[in-house]
Formats: structure tokens, sequence, C-alpha cells
């Protein structure tokens, strides 16, 4: 019986979470035994080159000795306190002092508790009930968030899932992401209606796509004009795009901002944060209810502060970019030379690539209209030579401080044997 048979006689899907089961690519889940550095070691005895890192907090490269010691002492003076301890107060002050648009922060254990947490949060200090989200970006599977446009860009939302009240639904207005006329024609429809609008800055779940010019600013200027409060989800692009997340890069300052990922390390840690004023509405000082057991875990934090101490080596962005801009143009160059059509992205340690001739891509009906086929021929034909990208053609890839030249040069030296299969 293969371990995947095995994982569905008591799992849900034989996987913890949908994107792992391999839907996206076709074929059985590849089953991790250990990690190290830029390498995986599978169940069946193979070495892959990993450039998923567990979807981002691996920025470092897997079981990085720094957070492995930090991870090993704490929790050999315990696991959990449900207890303030000092460990929260410096990771939050790490988080603070990096990103000045968080005043103040609330860790939590997930990207989707930190999502909920601050549409919440918003709707709370403002009153109101609507929230705007975009095609293509996830935020989590809160049920507010998981929700589709309408007949209509400006219809009002109905559920992307069972089991999501129309009657909630009909709150999240989802629009076309980079679109900036249809972000304003909703402001003037639903004007003071708005509690928030929640946006990656960079989105990476609709396989990589940068903001166009303007696009940020206009959700700043529409979100100041009418009191509503501009939430950036973070979670992917913080730490990973830039020290001080896409909010640095773009030099916009959210009202919000959600993280994870990277600032847990590898473990389960997240927060949202951003303007005091909001902050102080959120229990116990405000009316707004929020809480976690688990929340600001003292082994948890331990491995976001040595992850977050380790990427403040200087240089560490500029490293990471290099490499993620030596494996696109590697990518963009092979397939060129093959005749297949890719377009390619990055921003420091994250990129995308796409099977498609309409480059650049910036809208989420482009990488639908991408090819999906060649997408999965190229998964599988990279895999079957060592190299593990994301089991989806709707997924950013990230690069880690590991990924070195010797993972580079195997990298391409597959993708080289695979792209000219593809024509
Ligand atoms: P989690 O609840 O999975 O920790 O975070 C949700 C989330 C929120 N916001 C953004 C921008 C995110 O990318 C995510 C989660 N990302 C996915 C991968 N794209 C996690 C992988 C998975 O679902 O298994």
């Amino acid at each position: 019986m293969t371990q995947f048979a095995e994982a569905k006689k008591y799992i849900a899907g034989g996987v913890n979470s949908p994107v792992r089961a391999f839907a996206g690519v076709g074929g059985d889940p590849v089953f991790f035994k250990s990690a190290r550095g830029a390498w995986v070691e599978t169940e069946d005895g193979r070495r892959l080159i990993d450039y998923v890192g567990s979807w981002g907090p691996m920025i470092l490269g897997h079981a990085h000795p720094e957070v492995v010691a930090a991870v090993k002492e704490t929790a050999a003076n315990g696991l959990s306190f449900g207890a303030p301890c000092t460990l929260e107060t410096r990771i939050a002050s790490m988080i603070c002092r990096t990103m000045p648009s968080i005043e103040r922060v609330r860790m939590v254990s997930s990207g989707t508790e930190a999502t909920m947490s601050a549409i919440r949060l918003a709707r709370g200090f403002t009153g109101r009930d609507k929230i705007i989200k975009f095609e293509g970006c996830y935020h989590g599977h809160s049920d507010s968030l998981l929700i589709k446009a309408g007949s209509g860009a400006l219809t009002l939302g109905i559920p992307s899932s069972p089991g999501v009240p129309a009657a909630l639904a009909e709150h999240t207005v989802t629009l076309p992401f980079n679109d900036i006329g249809a972000v304003q024609q909703a402001f003037e429809k639903f004007s003071e209606e708005i509690a928030c609008v929640i946006v990656e800055p960079i989105a990476g779940n609709m396989n990589m796509v940068p903001p166009v010019a303007g696009f940020l600013q206009a959700l700043s200027d529409a979100c100041a004009a009418v009191g509503a409060i501009l939430v950036f989800d973070e979670v992917m692009t913080g730490f990973r795009v830039a020290h001080g997340g896409a909010q640095a890069m773009h030099g916009i300052s959210p009202d919000l901002t959600t993280l994870g990922k990277v600032i847990g390390g590898g473990m389960p840690a997240a927060a949202f944060g951003g303007r005091a004023d909001i902050m102080a509405h959120l229990a116990p000082d405000g009316p707004v209810y929020q809480a976690g057991t688990l929340s600001g875990n003292p082994v948890a934090m331990a491995a976001g502060i040595a992850t977050l101490t380790a990427l403040q080596e200087d240089g560490f962005y500029a490293r990471l970019e290099a490499r993620a801009q030596q494996l696109t143009a590697g990518l963009a160059e092979i397939a060129a030379r093959a005749g297949v059509p890719l377009a390619t992205e990055y921003a420091g340690g994250m990129f995308g690539f796409v099977f498609s001739d309409d480059a650049p891509i910036r809208h989420y009906s482009q990488v639908a209209a991408a090819d999906i086929g060649r997408f999965k021929r190229f998964f599988h034909g990279m895999l079957d030579r060592g190299i593990y990208f994301a089991p989806s053609a709707f997924e950013a890839g990230f690069i880690s401080a590991a990924h070195g030249d010797e993972e580079l040069e195997l990298t391409l030296a597959a993708a080289s044997e695979v792209l000219p299969q593809l024509v």
C-alpha cells in the first residue's frame, strides 16, 4: 500500500491541507522524510531541491542550525505556558521595528487566524460590514474570505465553498486584481459601507502577480477618503520580498498588516497588527474579541526570533533576490531557446512562472488562460529529475538562503532537458 493510500485511511483526502494532494498536477503526492538547507529527502529515498520551502517559512533553508537550536533550548524549558513570556515581547518588537506601520501587533497561530481577526477588527473599528477582496488573492479559509465575485464584479459575493452562508458572502465584494477602475466604481457604489479592503500587495496565490503602477496607492487613497481600513495581507510577502515586506518595497503604509510563514520560521506563528488606535479596539483593551490558546507560544516565538535575527544579516535580501533573478532568467532563456512561451516574475526571495505568451502577467484572467497542461508536464518532468516546484500552476515559488550555485545549476540543467519536450 502506498503512503498516500495509508494516509487516506485516516486523514481526509490523505492530506492536512488540500494543495499538498497533487490535485493540481496529477499523481500521488511526494512524502517528505527529512529536509536540510535547500534539499529534502523523500520517504521513497529520493533527494529533491525544494522550491516550496513549506510554502514560504523556510527562508533560511530547512533545519537551519540556529533555528533548530533555539527550538530545542526553548522546548526544554516548557512547550507552552498560556501566560505572557518575554519571547512574545521580543518578536513583537522585532516586527514593529521592521514595519513602522505596525504600531501594535497580536500574535496568532496561522495566516487564516491573522486575516480573519484583522477583518473582524476592521468591521468592529468602523462599525461597517462590507469588505473588498480581489479575485485570485487567497487569505486563508475563514468564511468571509472564501468568496468569489458574483455575476458581475460589483455584485455582492457568492460563496466559493459550501458551508459559507450566503448571508455572510453578501458582505464581501470581489474585484479584479490590478483594476483601478473597478476599485473606484466599488468605492462610488459602496462608499461608507466599506469596512476594509484586504489585498495581497504582491499576489502569490494566482502564481506571482505584482501590482501595476498606482494600484496600491489607489487602494490607500480610496480607503482614506471614506474611512475604510486598508489591510495588506503580507502572510507570504512579509520578510520574504524585502526585510520590510511589500509595503517597504512599494512605499505604502497600510492601516493593518497580516503576517505569517517566515515569522514562525516553520513553527505555527502568524500575526496581525497596525495603527495603535485600531489595535486599541482589540480585547482586552477594547470590545473586539480575539483569542488563542497557543498564540505567542514560546517555542514558535523562539523559532521566529532566530529566523528574523538571521535574515538581518547584511545583504541577505540582495543575495536572495539575485538567486531568484538567476533562476527565472535562466528558465526564461531556456524556454525562449526551445520556443516555449514562459512568463516569469520575481521579487526578493519569491518567484513565479506561467506558461503563457501574454507577458507581463498582471491579471488573474491571464493566469487562468495560461497553458496548465504544459505546467503539469513541466512539474513532473522536473520532479523526475529531482527538482520540486509547487504542485499547482496557481502558486508562487520560494528561494532560500541555502539555494546556492549547485542547486541553481542542477535546476537549470534539468529545465534544459524538460522545457524542449514541451514544445
Ligand atoms: P495559513 O492559514 O495557511 O497559515 O495562511 C493562510 C494564508 C493567508 N494569506 C496568504 C497570502 C497566504 O498565502 C496564505 C496561505 N498560503 C498557502 C499557499 N499559497 C498555504 C499552503 C496551504 O494552503 O497548504
